[in-house]
């Protein structure tokens, strides 16, 4: 049973989105990622958000570009959490898809991530964060997962510092030498 739905506005958003569906397997989560348009194929994304909601799907991503009206149309027809990905796919860079995704009337919101693979990841952790409300398993995973985060940070940090000694001590000992 798919617990997320990802939305792409057309199949040339999939690139942005791939890390998304990345995310999602790493985390064990089951998701449905298919192609549905706004403006394009209005009936599909109806019909869409019925049949998966029917099926237990509790948390919707939405990505698109342009004017990305997708997770808007999306949350005028769910009460589930909608989440929205503007992806920058037009002159402007990404700020039409942004505006268009945040600017929610109230009562209608779309939490919306960052633009482009950030936010496509951070859509798929906070799906995530969102199902752990009632998954004590998942919650223990995204834990996990956080450790993982310290530890290569940790590892960054030790290889960086031990860089700059290293630099440090050449620069000394040419220094000496004058
Ligand atoms: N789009 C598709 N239907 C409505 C919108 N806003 C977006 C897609 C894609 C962009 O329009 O999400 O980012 C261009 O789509 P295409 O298919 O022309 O490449």
């Amino acid at each position: 049973m798919a617990h997320v739905a990802v939305f792409m506005g057309s199949a040339s958003d999939e690139d942005l989105m791939k890390p998304c569906a990345e995310v999602l397997d790493s985390l064990g989560i089951d998701y449905v990622f298919t192609v549905t348009s706004a403006h394009r194929t209005p009936e599909r994304t109806e019909a869409l958000v019925s049949e998966l909601e029917a099926g237990g799907c509790q948390v919707f991503i939405c990505a698109a570009g342009m004017a990305a009206h997708l997770a808007g149309a999306v949350a005028a027809r769910t009460t589930k959490p909608v989440l929205g990905v503007p992806l920058a796919a037009s002159p402007l860079g990404g700020m039409d898809a942004l505006l268009a995704t945040v600017q929610m009337p109230p009562g209608f919101p779309v939490g919306t991530l960052a633009l482009d693979k950030a936010g496509a990841k951070n859509a798929a952790w906070m799906a995530a964060q969102i199902l752990a409300l009632a998954d004590p398993e998942l919650a223990a995973r995204l834990k996990a997962e956080r450790a993982g985060f310290l530890s290569s940070v940790e590892k960054a940090a030790a290889k960086v510092e031990k860089a700059d000694a290293e630099r440090r001590a050449e620069r000394r000992a040419k220094n000496s030498g004058k």
